[in-house]
């Protein structure tokens, strides 16, 4: 049934192109074929197909209206698209005709866009720089897989007829990464920025610091970085940002419209920051720096007035470095703090975030004390988790508190996707691609309104995670469902639909040089 489905899409397609422009008739019928409107991840939430495709030519310009960050995403997209393609493309605010980017108040909220395509436009108009962003982002899925590589291919490059109307489902579609257990580096990390931006991710958390390393300059703390960060899991050179290096993180994760959210994990996972300072420890002593991978054991000292200096500290000089709103303080596993601590030292230690103009994020511990008024908390439970603690969340959800969900035997792409997988943790299970995908965020934790939900997460610890191509293992296939969990209406939301979806990333993920997991789930085209 799927089968025959599939088919009367691709007879579908090819009509389409023979009735269209005409000038694809000397290329291979299946090459010209376009990827059909609604072959995108994350799935739009409207698509209306008809009328003869789009072609890129050699003679195409990239319109933009008369603003600075038209001009910009039309750039971004002519430098996607000279490399594979081989022509000009001279991006310009005269003229008309060709691929036209035009923000216009009113289309489809903060980050929608509206694509129109025919055989004389493609036209992507969007509310925002953002939503102009993301439309970019389809038509690149819309385009042949070819397009993500390097050197000229031959085309054609057609972009099939009609209209994408979309808007994300939810406001925080997150991707974390731990650059705390093992270090990564700024290349690395705007590596994973470029696979985030494909699937429309805005945020990129950062776990900055934790037990086996602290990876942030801190001018008031130099020791932070420059001892707590020599080291990290199995014992290598770990490493840290400079504030110059974050900056340019930063610049570059905003370039691709994505916020960058700091966590700094406290009072617990604070170990590297103790062996760094002995002041921070009751005793006034600093242990040895740490390397294996228990969690739960480090907590900063509640009852010593130099822990808030110290927070205060680190929390501005982060916070000034910043542009985003959002600041997370961890807080999750502090079995080492008495309850009663944990509950004093966030009731300090909010308000030193709201001090310095950050909303607070935290994980959902951070439920067990007092969330400050716009609190985010990040439920990252599983199936297992007591109903008392999922109703904590709840009670505090519905107090106001807003939820980003995370939960780790779904999202959490440091778990192996079955035994046999090389890299990962199994603590939460073997996640695989199904399991990942097939969850509504609305509807996953009891007595939490729907508006309670902000988004979605989905972290990447690296306790066995050392260098982009183990990112890029844990993370594909996996990711792209988290994106669409996040962007897409429920009402799309169906495996086996996706799963064909899916499939298609494939070849754009061989382009682009993606080592993924070649799930037996998914029906990946024959190499
Ligand atoms: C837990 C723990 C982390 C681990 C991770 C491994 C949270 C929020 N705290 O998630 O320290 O690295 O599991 O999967």
């Amino acid at each position: 049934m799927r089968q025959h489905h599939r088919t009367l899409r691709l007879l579908g397609s090819l009509l389409l192109v023979a009735a269209g422009a005409g000038v694809t008739a000397a290329a291979p019928a299946r090459a010209a074929a376009p990827t059909p409107l609604d072959r995108v991840v994350p799935a739009p939430a409207a698509v209306h197909p008809g009328g003869s495709p789009y072609r890129i030519t050699r003679g195409t310009h990239i319109r933009v209206d008369g603003s600075r960050e038209a001009r910009r995403v039309g750039e971004y997209l002519a430098d996607l698209l000279r490399p594979s393609t081989g022509y000009r493309l001279p991006v310009t605010a005269h003229g008309d005709g060709g691929i036209r980017l035009r923000l216009t108040k009113g289309v489809s909220g903060p980050e929608g866009y509206r694509l129109d395509s025919s055989h004389r436009h493609l036209t992507i108009s969007a509310g925002s720089p953002a939503g102009l962003f993301h439309g970019v982002q389809t038509l690149r899925q819309l385009l042949p897989p070819a397009v993500e590589k390097d050197s000229v291919q031959p085309g054609p490059w057609l972009v099939a007829g009609g209209t994408i109307e979309d808007a994300p489902r939810y406001g925080w579609r997150g991707a974390m990464l731990d650059v705390a257990r093992h270090f990564l580096t700024v290349e690395e990390v705007k590596r994973y920025v470029d696979r985030l931006a494909l699937y429309k991710f805005n945020k990129l958390h950062l776990h900055l610091s934790d037990d086996q390393g602290w990876r942030i300059a801190v001018d008031s703390w130099p020791r932070l970085a420059a001892y707590g960060g020599s080291t990290e899991v199995g014992g290598g050179p770990g490493g840290s940002y400079t504030k110059a290096q974050y900056r340019e993180i930063v610049r570059y994760a905003a370039s691709r419209h994505l916020e960058v959210v700091p966590e700094i994990d406290m009072p617990g996972h604070t170990h590297a920051a103790l062996a760094s300072y002995a002041e921070l420890n009751c005793d006034g002593v600093a242990p040895p720096l740490y390397t294996g991978t228990e969690v739960g054991f480090s907590s900063l000292c509640v009852d010593k007035e130099v822990t808030y200096d110290f927070v205060d500290d680190v929390v501005r000089e982060i916070a000034a470095l910043t542009p985003g709103r959002h600041l997370h303080i961890g807080g999750d596993e502090a079995h080492s703090t008495s309850h009663a601590d944990y509950v004093r030292f966030m009731d300090r230690v909010q308000p030193i975030v709201a001090k310095y103009g950050k909303t607070v994020v935290g994980w959902h511990q951070l439920t067990g004390a007092a969330p400050a008024e716009g609190a985010l908390a990040q439920y990252w439970g599983l199936d297992g988790t007591s109903a008392e603690e999922k109703a904590q969340v709840a009670r505090a959800a519905r107090g106001g508190t807003g939820l980003i969900l995370s939960p780790a035997d779904r999202i959490y792409l440091d778990m192996k996707y079955t035994e046999d997988t090389p890299l990962g943790l199994s603590w939460a299970g073997y996640v695989e691609v199904r399991r990942s995908y097939d969850w509504d965020p609305g509807a996953y934790l009891p007595d939490v309104p729907a508006s309670a939900v902000r988004g979605v997460e989905a972290p990447l610890w690296t306790e066995t995670v050392e260098n982009s191509a183990h990112v890029d293992y844990l993370a594909f296939p996996r990711l792209p469902g988290v994106a669409e969990l996040g962007w897409s209406p429920a009402a799309t939301h169906d495996w086996e639909d996706y799963r064909v979806r899916l499939a298609a990333q494939g070849p754009r993920w061989d382009a682009l040089g993606i080592g993924y997991y070649r799930s037996p789930q998914v029906p990946w085209p024959a190499a």
